[in-house]
């Protein structure tokens, strides 16, 4: 498993044709009128590597599994869905498990799609959820500290806990979000938000949905967004929902080909992984065996045992080293025994942070 977002934004702006095209395929409902999606959608996507097909033609196997990504299409928030304004509120739940927020903006004009708000504003839009974000947080935190208060006389930890806990709330009640509480990095508060989850301290990733024109060439709309992601220090990838639609049932080439009539070289979801890679510090390496060739996903910095442990729990406790071959010189000496003929294969131990691409293979006892 790769990592899990979550879709947010207003309704009708275009969030379960995204989920739908990303998923390739027509499962999440989508339709010209707000609050269509009622039911939480989860799309699971294979995050296309084409190093994984290269390894797969060296050690001579059909088996080529990818690292996956989950996409969780909610319905849409309005003004006021903190308080039970309109359906997506009961739906934040599902949301605070994922470990990114996509926020998915209109950035198009179209008369006959109908906009909440009556005309297309991205940045008044984007901050009407980001509020609704901040008190949905509001009301968890409230809870979590009273849900705390009997524990918090007999342990002082706890009661440090919720002291903080009840400075972020402070902070929430003023409209910030949880990613900007100043003491976050407390300990009490790593752990506070490590069992809370609070949905405005996730990172987040803006989709712009536009015209087919404005995939290659930023509109205003986009630009204005932009402005303010920058302010944020966030990304912004623009999306042609209805062009990702229409490519859904495209082989690579075709594909290839239309993106290049539009003068484009990666598709939606494309660059929603190298976006959310580079958001949350992700990386990939590879096991290539008789069996197999897969991706697996761990983040930047992860020690060889923990990179293993995403393969079994055993694989991490029983660790004993890695043999490893980076991928081009795996594939530059055709496999791991033209790479340690080479010279090109490490034994590495338990210290060995993982680099992107490395070709690996655990030895472990259990
Ligand atoms: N012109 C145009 N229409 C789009 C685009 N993306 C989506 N739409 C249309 O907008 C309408 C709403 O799209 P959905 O994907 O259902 O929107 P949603 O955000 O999931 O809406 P809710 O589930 O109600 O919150 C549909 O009629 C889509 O065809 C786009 O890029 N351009
Ligand atoms: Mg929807």
């Amino acid at each position: 498993m790769g990592f899990s977002c979550g879709i947010v934004g207003l309704p009708n702006v275009g969030k379960s044709t995204i989920c739908n095209a990303l998923s390739n395929e027509q499962n999440a409902k989508a339709a010209n009128y707000p609050f269509c999606t009622i039911e939480p959608n989860k799309a699971i996507v294979p995050v296309p590597d084409r190093r994984v097909d290269v390894l797969s033609k060296i050690v001579n196997t059909q088996k080529v599994i990818y690292t996956t990504m989950e996409f969780l299409d909610i319905a849409g928030l309005v003004k006021g869905a903190s308080t039970g304004e309109g359906l997506g509120n009961q739906f934040l739940a599902n949301i605070r498990e994922t470990e990114a927020i996509l926020h998915v903006v209109r950035c198009f004009d179209d008369d006959d799609v109908i906009h909440v708000d009556g005309s297309v504003d991205p940045v008044r839009d984007v901050e009407i959820i980001e509020l609704e974000l901040v008190m949905a947080d509001e009301q968890t935190i409230e809870k979590a500290i009273m849900g705390l208060a009997k524990k918090a006389r007999i342990d002082k930890k706890i009661a440090a806990m919720v002291d903080e806990a009840k400075g972020l709330l402070e902070h929430l009640k003023a409209g910030e979000p949880a990613s900007s509480y100043a003491n976050r990095d407390a300990d009490t508060m790593v752990e506070f938000y490590k069992q809370v989850r609070p949905l405005s301290a996730k990172d987040v990733i803006y989709v712009a949905n536009v015209d087919e024109d404005a995939v290659s060439e930023d509109n205003a709309y986009v630009t204005a967004l932009k402005e303010y992601a920058a302010s944020k220090g966030r990304d912004v990838i623009s999306i042609c929902a209805k062009m990702e639609e229409d490519m859904a049932g495209l082989s690579d080439e075709e594909r290839h080909e239309f993106l290049k009539e539009y003068g484009v070289d990666e598709s939606g979801l494309e660059k929603v992984i190298h976006a959310g890679y580079r958001t949350l510090g992700l990386v990939s390496y590879f096991t290539a065996g008789d069996i197999e060739a897969r991706a697996w996903t761990i983040h930047q910095g992860w020690t060889a045992p923990q990179a293993a442990g995403v393969i079994h729990t055993d694989f991490e406790r029983g660790f004993i080293k890695a043999e490893i071959v980076g991928y081009d010189a795996y594939v530059k000496h055709g496999g791991e025994s033209g790479a340690k003929a080479a010279g090109e294969l490490r034994i590495e131990g338990k210290d060995y942070v993982v680099q992107d691409g490395d070709v690996i293979h655990f030895r472990f006892n259990v």
